[in-house]
């Protein structure tokens, strides 16, 4: 396969490292006070790639100290300043792009089609649009002021991206920032670090602490923290909310989702089997606003299905540095299991499973693309969020139908209409209750809009103007001390 040549960058990268990344502090790197270490491991061959220190309590403390200490002068430097800043970490993601893209592919599983076009340019264009916020706001502000220091913990299905989302709007707005990376995805965020190093970012604006749950609990314990701004599960997310509750801490949390796709019998079908493609296969299905439930209108369901089956037949999984390959590697082994454990319970449930007559690799973290139709709204598979290539098909009859089986759930991220009814179609959007739906089209992602949900799926949003009050408050300062309600 094309694997030894494509990976070289990414692995000279790591080998002139020796091999092991230290915690990125104050600006330098240095082991973790726990001296435990853990391994990188590329999904696609099982293979470790690096160690990555476990930081412990005393390294988080340590960071936000540093933080703290920068945030003296960062949040007082004007915004065109920080502006020049995130031009230059903008630019410099742009001129390492191929080496961020290989090694996100390899770290995280996800094909270099993927990484190269939509991951990386992403992240460098979040970081122009921030720097266009950071001189815009610098006059809208007066009576607000930079939160502080801010503690962001993200999650591996999209590494360099969340770093982006997180980070990009934090230090626009003027806060610094102690962020730990996924334990299954640590190595672009390292490598984000030492760009930080490159264009000269004051020492302490960001800190990179690698480690597991507990390095994130600390983090959300530390009482130095201003705010916490999480993605990840649904179930670490209620964690973090009790544990900041009555902290003063400002939060924000994006989680799960269960997003409807919905099809309606006047729909272009050949395009909305492509739309399904990259609901339900990009990223392996690893993404949190995926269409995972396919609601189809009954008259046109078997249509659909037959084009789907057909579509699913030609994929490609497999080595996700094969620029051919359509989904690549699972981010891990207990992801896997996840999956087909889900699965395995979709069967029990009576729904009909579909998956091409092709085997995916047998080395490796590999998993087809699967359908399952005849799904029972209330089953297992229709409910939980799968994280994988797995697609629950359902059918409905009305409009009015279809609205109450998209909202027949606990989530509220997504949700995608197919129809040649534009006034249909805006109808249904307008009753779809989701922080993002996309009409005709699909997992659509700019700088300019905001993300996020409700209901289960969290609160704040990410992106956009709104996403940059997330990172303000009312300024404490601003009344004299005698004038200020007792
Ligand atoms: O997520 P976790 P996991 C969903 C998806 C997936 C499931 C489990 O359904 O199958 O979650 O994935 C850190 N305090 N999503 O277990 O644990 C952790 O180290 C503070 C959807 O990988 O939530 C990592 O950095 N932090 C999601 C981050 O939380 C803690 C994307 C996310 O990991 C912590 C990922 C704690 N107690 C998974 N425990 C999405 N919305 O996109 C863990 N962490």
């Amino acid at each position: 396969g094309p694997a030894p040549e494509a990976a070289k960058p990414a692995l000279e990268w790591i080998e002139a490292h020796k091999g092991r990344f230290g915690l990125f502090i104050g600006g330098k790197w240095r082991d973790p006070s726990t001296q435990e270490w853990f391994a990188s491991i590329n999904p696609a061959n099982a293979k470790p790639l690096a160690e990555v220190a476990q930081g412990g309590p005393e390294d988080v403390s340590d960071a936000v100290k540093a933080a703290r200490k920068a945030f003296a002068s960062w949040g007082k430097t004007p915004g065109h300043v920080r502006a020049r800043y995130l031009y230059a970490l903008a630019r410099q993601v742009q001129k390492h792009s191929r080496l961020f893209a290989v090694l996100e592919t390899l770290d995280n599983g996800k094909p270099i089609r993927e990484t190269r076009d939509i991951d990386i340019p992403l992240v460098a264009r979040h970081f122009y649009y921030h720097a266009g916020w950071a001189q815009l706001m610098e006059g809208e502000l007066s009576g607000y002021e930079p939160v502080g220091v801010v503690g962001q913990i993200i999650p591996w299905n999209f590494p360099l991206l969340m770093l982006a989302w997180k980070i990009a709007p934090a230090l626009a707005m003027g806060n610094t920032v102690v962020l730990k990376p996924a334990e299954f995805t640590p190595l672009t965020a390292l490598l984000f670090a030492e760009i930080c190093q490159n264009v000269g970012l004051p020492a302490g604006v960001v800190n990179i602490v690698t480690g597991d749950g507990r390095t994130g609990a600390a983090l959300v314990e530390h009482e130095g923290v201003d705010k916490i701004a999480f993605t990840g599960s649904t179930e670490v997310g209620r964690i973090i909310r009790r544990a900041t509750a009555g902290s003063g801490k400002k939060l924000s949390l994006e989680l799960g989702g269960k997003s409807p796709f919905l099809v309606f019998d006047d729909a272009d079908l050949d395009s909305a089997v492509e739309g399904v493609v990259d609901a339900i296969w990009f990223n392996q299905g690893q993404v949190c606003c995926a269409g995972s439930r396919l609601l189809v209108q009954e008259g046109v369901a078997e249509k659909l299905y037959g084009k789907l089956r057909a579509r699913m037949e030609r994929l490609r999984v497999g080595d996700p540095l094969d620029k051919a390959v359509d989904i690549g590697a699972i981010v891990a082994p207990v992801q896997l299991q996840k999956i087909q454990q889900l699965v395995q319970k979709g069967v029990e449930e009576g729904a009909e499973l579909w998956q091409p007559s092709w085997a995916v690799p047998a080395e490796g973290c590999f998993y087809p693309p699967t359908l399952f139709t005849n799904v029972a709204p209330a089953s297992t598979i229709a409910q939980e969020e799968i994280f994988g290539p797995v697609l629950a098909a359902m059918t409905f009859r009305t409009p009015e139908e279809a609205v109450r089986l998209a909202n027949n759930t606990r989530y509220g991220l997504a949700a995608s209409i197919w129809s040649e009814d534009i006034n249909l179609a805006l109808d249904v959007a307008t009753q779809v209750k989701a922080g993002t739906i996309w009409i005709n089209s699909t997992n659509l992602f700019d700088a300019a809009s905001g993300f996020g949900g409700y209901r289960e799926s969290g609160f704040g949003r990410e992106g956009g103007k709104e996403g940059l009050w997330e990172y303000v408050k009312k300024a404490e300062s601003r009344l004299p001390i005698a004038d200020s309600p007792k």
